[in-house]
């Protein structure tokens, strides 16, 4: 059985990390996506509440689950024996980040590859950044996230829901 491992803050989840779900997804027989609890970040939304927005994204995805972890992701991932570790690249500049990344997880253990899925081109421009910004000002964001995302998003923001 092969096992990928898709780790991130999530914070929110969007149709770009829903896009790589649903493609990677397809490489694996089970793929956990991990998400990150780190007391040192202060994230708009709590481990819970992204969690639930996770799950209601992934529902029509069978062989797709929800954890989350804190510390080193190799850790967790050789904790839940996952043979890939999965990320999205969207740009050059991500790409920098991530390969420091990947060389380092690869020198913690030679067992877990990480593979790279390239973006959509249609959200190659989206993060959970702009999202969160573009929400706070009450921007609409009803194209680039789920609906509950976008609720989410408006009930912290204190925008009327109508
Ligand atoms: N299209 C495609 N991919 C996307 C898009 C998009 N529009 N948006 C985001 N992604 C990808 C990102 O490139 C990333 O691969 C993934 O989706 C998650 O994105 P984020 O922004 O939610 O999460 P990050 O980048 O904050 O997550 C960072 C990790 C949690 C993976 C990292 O910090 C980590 O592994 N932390 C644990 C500590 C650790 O082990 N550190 C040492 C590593 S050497």
């Amino acid at each position: 059985m092969k096992i990928g491992i898709y780790p991130g803050s999530f914070d929110p989840i969007t149709y770009g990390h829903v896009d790589i779900i649903e493609r990677s997804a397809k490489l694996f027989d089970r793929l956990i996506v991990a998400v990150l609890s780190n007391p040192r970040k202060t994230p708009l939304f709590t481990v819970e509440e992204r969690i639930e927005m996770i799950q209601e994204s992934v529902k029509n995805m069978p062989n797709v689950e929800i954890d989350t972890f804190s510390g080193l992701l190799i850790d967790f991932a050789r904790l839940k024996k996952a043979d890939v570790i999965v990320k999205g690249l969207r740009a050059v500049s991500d790409f920098e980040y991530e390969l420091q990344m990947a060389l380092m997880n690869k020198k913690l253990d030679e067992h877990i590859e990480t593979i790279f899925i390239m973006t959509s081109s249609k959200y190659s421009y989206l993060s959970s950044s702009v999202v969160k910004e573009v929400a706070s000002f009450g921007g609409c964001v009803a194209t680039v996230v789920p609906p509950l995302v976008e609720k989410r998003l408006k009930d912290k923001f204190k925008i009327d829901n109508k």
